[in-house]
């Protein structure tokens, strides 16, 4: 009997789930019409961080090259250059691509130059705070990347994130936003030797404790298909013609806690959902009222 409730309620969640999902598609907006920002003393930058684990997790990684090609065809069509735009995918996303060669690359762009810095990856946290003790709850995040001596994550190598925020201080620019799709990758932004800081927009796709979803109807992970919506134009809340990186995060919030929810009922039966996060250090920590444009429509 509680089988057959179960099953119920499962297929009237589903139902709602996807028509939800046809009355919240925004149009698409087209952007080979989109007009350019013409600052001719500011280049955009963008790289692409990604490993979704090997042969195993086929389905994460359709889904997520789905995300970064989207993502990357928005990105051309809006002001950046081919030979602007780096990507560490799979194989690509080793611990030493990802801590050294992505930044080095980096240090090219000036301080008026914009970065926009994607990290698609396994994410968990630390039983630890490791030196420096910046964590409120005394546990550090980390990120697994690609280990060519294994089929799919090592867990005894990766990345914490207090190594890895210190690379973005070696940066010059001063407009970077980074774009965290990982498991607790609100813990990215919750120790005081995080990712956060002046200068930069911080968009994690959930909380500390919080588990980031697929969204397997639409062939993304749920927080990247929103974040694409809100970028094509539906994020543009005080309709300056411009998505600022606040604006994208502030969209995505009540869809992806929706969705998720549906999401961890049918598949984990828990009342879970995922929250996205902000960490606004722009224009600086201090002063943040100010939004840093990221998109012109
Ligand atoms: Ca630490
Ligand atoms: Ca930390
Ligand atoms: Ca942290
Ligand atoms: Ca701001």
């Amino acid at each position: 009997m509680k089988k057959i409730f179960a099953l119920i309620i499962g297929a009237f969640l589903l139902a709602l789930a996807f028509s939800t999902q046809s009355s919240s598609m925004l149009p698409d907006f087209k952007t080979s019409n989109a007009t350019i920002i013409t600052d001719h003393n500011q280049t955009r930058w963008a790289v692409f961080i990604g490993y979704s684990g090997g042969f195993t997790y086929w389905h994460h990684r359709i889904l997520q090259n789905n995300d970064v090609q989207t993502l990357k065809r928005l990105l051309l069509t809006h002001g950046w250059d081919e030979d602007h735009i780096r990507c560490f995918l799979e194989k690509d996303a080793t611990k030493d691509a990802i801590l050294n060669t992505s930044f080095a690359w980096l240090q090219g762009a000036g301080e008026n130059d914009l970065i926009v810095y994607f990290v698609f990856m396994h994410g968990y946290y630390l039983p630890v705070d490791l030196p420096p003790i910046d964590e409120p709850d005394g546990k550090d995040e980390r990120i697994f990347p690609y280990d060519p001596h294994y089929a799919t994550w090592n867990w005894s190598v990766y990345i914490v994130d207090d190594e890895y925020a210190a690379r973005f201080n070696t940066l010059k620019s001063h407009n970077i936003v980074i774009i965290f799709d990982t498991c607790h990758s609100g813990g990215m932004i919750d120790g005081s030797s995080d990712f956060g800081g002046s200068g930069r927009v911080v968009l994690t796709s959930c909380g500390v404790d919080e588990a980031a979803c697929m969204f397997l109807p639409r062939l993304h992970w749920l927080f990247p298909y929103y974040l694409i919506q809100g970028l094509r134009g539906g994020a543009d809340l005080n309709h300056d013609g411009f998505v600022s990186a606040e604006e994208a995060l502030n969209y995505t919030e009540r869809p992806v806690a929706f969705h998720s929810t549906i999401n961890n009922l049918i598949f984990n039966h828990r009342l879970t959902a995922q929250h996205p996060q902000l960490s606004d250090g722009w224009p600086s920590v201090e002063n943040n009222t100010e939004e840093l444009k990221l998109i012109e429509l």
